[in-house]
């Protein structure tokens, strides 16, 4: 009986060790692409030693944070690391050979790196020198923390989410809901999670800077304005924290080229969703939100674009405590998507729900 207890305690710790992982992980939030987010924690007679997580591309890994920190402490003390330790030499060197040099007895890792200049390669060199290996463990909130990361390593295209409000009785609304654009609330908090926002641009005409979020140290999304009215003139405020690009399908005039006030311009024969991607892609960019307010026509192709083409992963929606809605907006969402891994939560009056296209 007290083996198995011990055992079971054990268990417990290895997962609270890599759920810590996780939420140091995500102290960069929106910061790492194209690289993910990743923590680790050094544990030595049950204390945490070291840790760490990776804060940019090009900068060093979680691994080695974490090794930094605990220095010395480091020799026969358990890593705990959220993604398997990397084997290779990218921007930077390969954790494996840090955690080797360090002298750890053993390592614990949330889940196997899809990436296949990894894909185990770490593990089966931690193997090879004698570090004893766990592998997935709370593998599925590993997942979940680089589940953009993920589908662009695996697919190649960026992760694509839609944002809408709607009405209790089922129509799409054209705001946000109180509690939820509470400072440094959920809707800055969705924002942040995302290397790009693509915006309506009657929705950013009037004040661009508003979406990014004004927290310290906090990513600032690149916004992409679909603007596909010749006439309207783009204003960034001086106080614009974030960069601004805006997609045309119209050539515009030197004037209005003037009138845009330096914004970068990129104009399409057609705006369509596989070119926003694309850009976004080249610019190392790993998830777009498509936040559907403003004028829904200029989402219109793309929502139909992207039904056909599979290119949306999944959805955010806010449920607002209104009867109602008008009917002289309209956003044509197609009726053929199939979903799954539906999820709520209430926050105020307002109901979220949360899931994944099949
Ligand atoms: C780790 N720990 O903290 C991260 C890992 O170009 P590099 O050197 O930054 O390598 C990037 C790849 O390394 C990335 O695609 C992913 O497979 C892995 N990321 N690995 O051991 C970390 N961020
Ligand atoms: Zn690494």
């Amino acid at each position: 009986v007290f083996a198995t207890v011990r055992c079971e305690g054990s268990l417990q710790d290895e997962g609270f060790y890599v759920r810590k992982c996780v939420e140091l992980a995500k102290k960069a939030i929106g910061c790492t692409s194209p690289n993910p987010m990743v923590g680790c924690v050094i544990v030595k007679d049950g204390k945490i030693v070291g840790q760490g997580f990776h804060p940019k591309a090009g900068q060093p890994h979680a691994e080695v944070f974490a090794l930094r920190d605990a220095g010395e402490l480091a020799e026969n003390a358990t890593a705990y690391v959220s993604l398997e330790p990397c084997n290779h030499y990218g921007r930077t060197p390969p954790c494996t050979e840090a955690l080797i040099k360090a002298k750890v007895k053993k390592v614990v890792v949330g889940m196997v790196d899809p990436n296949p200049i990894v894909a185990s390669k770490g593990i089966d060199r931690l193997r090879d020198a004698g570090i004893e290996v766990t592998v997935g463990v709370e593998e599925e909130l590993c997942k979940k923390l680089i589940e953009t990361w993920i589908h662009q390593m695996l697919t190649g295209k960026p992760f694509v989410t839609l944002r809408y409000s709607m009405s209790v009785n089922g129509h799409v609304l054209n705001q946000l809901g109180d509690a939820v654009q509470e400072p440094g609330g959920y809707y800055s908090k969705l924002l942040q999670e995302y290397d790009a926002i693509v915006f309506s641009s009657t929705l950013l005409s009037k004040n661009l800077s508003s979406p990014a979020s004004k927290e310290p140290g906090a990513n600032q999304p690149l916004q992409i304005v679909l603007a596909n009215d010749p006439d309207l003139s783009i204003q960034i405020p001086s106080t614009a924290t974030s960069k601004v690009i805006v997609f045309t399908e119209k050539e515009i005039s030197s004037e209005q080229e003037a009138s845009q006030n330096g914004v970068e311009t990129v104009v399409f024969d057609r705006i369509n969703l596989a070119l926003i991607l694309e850009y976004c892609k080249r610019q190392g960019l790993c998830s777009v939100l498509l936040d559907l307010r403003g004028n829904f026509a200029d989402f219109e192709e793309i929502l139909k674009e992207g039904t056909e083409l599979d290119l949306f992963q999944k959805f955010v929606v806010e449920v607002l405590p209104i009867w109602g809605g008008s009917k002289e907006v309209s956003l044509n969402i197609p009726e053929n998507l199939r979903v799954k891994n539906l999820t709520s939560k209430v926050l105020g009056e307002t109901v979220l729900l949360e899931g994944y296209f099949k």
